[in-house]
């Protein structure tokens, strides 16, 4: 229950702050194999560059959002997945909201750091110690939850 109302909440911030052009749905994939989340290394702006986030980028309008997590996982590491379903609630940031998607590769193919300075997967008992940039770092609870136990 507490989720839900949690969500809805943020659901009617964020219809809020559409309604008045303050932002846009930004993505981002939690690409999961074998327990283990797949971690990639931004390289910009120079604030976040260094930091680890789970690959994602802008929705583009008219777009659904489990279109963009297969299409910035195409763009970005260059692999096929298939979306799974949402991860925790929406996280509010500058660019406007960030909505996490769970996904899962597609049979044969493989992520490369296409646009990133590097790859990891991240088991449950690494997600801690991993320096993510703030707003995925707050997804952590949510992903620990997805993994399962280490
Ligand atoms: N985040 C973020 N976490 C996260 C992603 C994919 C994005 O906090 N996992 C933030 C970082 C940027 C904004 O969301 O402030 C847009 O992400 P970006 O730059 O990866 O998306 P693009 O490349 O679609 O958008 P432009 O930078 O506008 O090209």
């Amino acid at each position: 229950p507490l989720r839900r109302l949690r969500s809805a909440r943020a659901e009617r911030l964020v219809a809020a702050a559409t309604a008045v052009g303050a932002g846009a749905v930004v993505v981002a994939t939690a690409l999961v194999r074998d327990g283990a989340v797949l971690a990639a290394q931004r390289t910009r702006p120079p604030a976040l560059a260094g930091r680890w986030e789970l690959a994602g980028g802008r929705v583009e309008a008219g777009e659904a959002e489990e279109d963009a997590v297969v299409r910035e996982c195409r763009e970005e590491l260059g692999c096929a997945v298939s979306p799974t379903g949402r991860v925790g609630t929406d996280l509010l940031i500058d660019a406007g909201v960030l909505r996490v998607h769970a996904a899962v590769l597609v049979d044969g193919s493989a992520p490369t750091a296409l646009e990133h300075a590097g790859l990891r997967w991240v088991g449950p008992a690494e997600l801690e110690a991993v320096d993510w940039v703030d707003a995925d770092r707050a997804v952590l609870p949510d992903l620990r939850a997805l993994l399962g136990p280490s």
